[in-house]
């Protein structure tokens, strides 16, 4: 017998658990500036989620996914991008899209059922939320595909669930992408929960970054809970795929704090012991740690910090709120230029029943 293949799939982390560095920190990590930026996207993500689900709650926003503990993972992403880069998130990449321009008010008007919360000011090429789960793998893919053929050195980089590897898309993206080598980055958020699935329950594979070996690419898994590492890892990923190194599957290690969304009740399914010993890895606790005992921030760094996110987040509710709702036949009008006949019919009776 012959062995004709093997593999092995790297972990990278920078902090452990109380923000010591477990190796030498990359260049930009350095800079003082640039980590209290990362830190501060983290905080603005939680205050904007806690806001977010209390809306829901009161009855003023439809179904929001909370990114609770896991903000290291698209704010390091989002860091790691270039403006001109397209981000594809799924539904729990608020922070990133954020860190990329997409206003609060905009992300708060898509879970408001408002057509014009996917039309960004910001990053105009940036995709819109994705509920469908993975259906933005293939999407990426031809994004990257639409680089490579005009000669951009431009990346797509999207973001899914544990729970869409096992979606016919992500591998079949995965695969044009390894024979194209593609310009694109795809990231998995294992979060270890695809609403009540768990992790294990999800594959009998080993690691997620591992499905990158059928498609011929790399895969390399990343402590999601630190965003250094998460920035460094897709950072490179990404300048590899820019230079036209083809594309990296990176899986992010981190875990959902929250239920999975506001219309989800995960103490049904999960024992609060688990989650009450995850609480002790979320990112922005270590990453707090780390500055503070570099003595690159303090106290009252951190209630102007708690001020200016309440601020921020406030601001852009009282805007999402006084905004005039759309004619409910907007539900109709941006999927076709041309309405097919029997959505043309549907879209006259909703006129009908809405018309004041
Ligand atoms: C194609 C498709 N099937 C089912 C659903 C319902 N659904 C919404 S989220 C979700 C689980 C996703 O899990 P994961 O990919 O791990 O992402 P997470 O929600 O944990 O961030 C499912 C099954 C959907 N949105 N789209
Ligand atoms: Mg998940």
């Amino acid at each position: 017998m012959t062995q004709v293949a093997s593999f092995t799939i790297e972990h990278t982390r920078y902090l452990d658990l109380r923000g010591r560095p477990t190796q030498p920190l990359p260049a930009f990590a350095e800079n003082r500036d640039v980590l209290i930026a990362l830190y501060k996207a983290m905080v603005l993500t939680r205050t904007f989620d806690a806001k977010a689900v209390s809306l829901q709650r009161t009855g003023r926003l439809g179904t929001y996914a909370s990114s609770l503990g896991q903000e290291a993972v698209p704010v390091g992403v989002a860091a790691a991008m270039r403006a001109e880069d397209v981000f594809l998130p799924s539904f729990r990449e608020q922070g990133g899209q954020m860190l990329r321009g997409v206003r609060m008010v905009e992300i708060l008007l898509y879970w408001g059922g408002d057509e014009r919360g996917s039309d960004f000011t910001g990053p105009r090429e940036d995709f819109p939320i994705c509920v469908p789960v993975g259906t933005h793998a293939p999407h990426a893919v031809g994004v990257a595909h639409a680089f490579q053929l005009r000669g951009e050195a431009r990346v797509a980089v999207c973001v899914f669930g544990d729970g869409a590897t096992s979606r016919g898309d992500v591998y079949e993206a995965m695969n044009l992408a390894g024979v194209q080598r593609l310009p694109v980055v795809f990231v998995v958020n294992n979060n270890q929960w695809a609403i009540s699935v768990p992790r294990a329950r999800q594959t009998a594979a080993e690691t997620l970054a591992q499905k990158a070996v059928a498609a011929g690419i790399p895969g390399i898994q990343v402590d999601g809970n630190d965003v250094i590492a998460v920035r460094q890892v897709v950072g490179t990923a990404i300048e590899q795929a820019r230079a036209g190194e083809g594309p990296t599957l990176v899986e992010a290690l981190t875990y959902r704090l929250s239920d999975h969304t506001t219309a989800d009740d995960a103490s049904r399914y999960r024992d609060d012991a688990e989650v009450s010993a995850r609480w002790k890895e979320e990112p922005i606790t270590r990453l707090r740690q780390h500055l503070s005992d570099g003595g690159q921030w303090t106290k009252t760094d951190e209630e102007t910090l708690i001020g200016d996110c309440s601020a921020q987040v406030e601001a852009a509710a009282s805007e999402y709120l006084a905004t005039p709702p759309l004619p409910t036949t907007s539900m109709l009008d941006h999927l076709y230029a041309t309405l097919p006949a029997a959505l043309a019919e549907q879209r006259a009776e909703v006129e009908e029943a809405t018309e004041p």
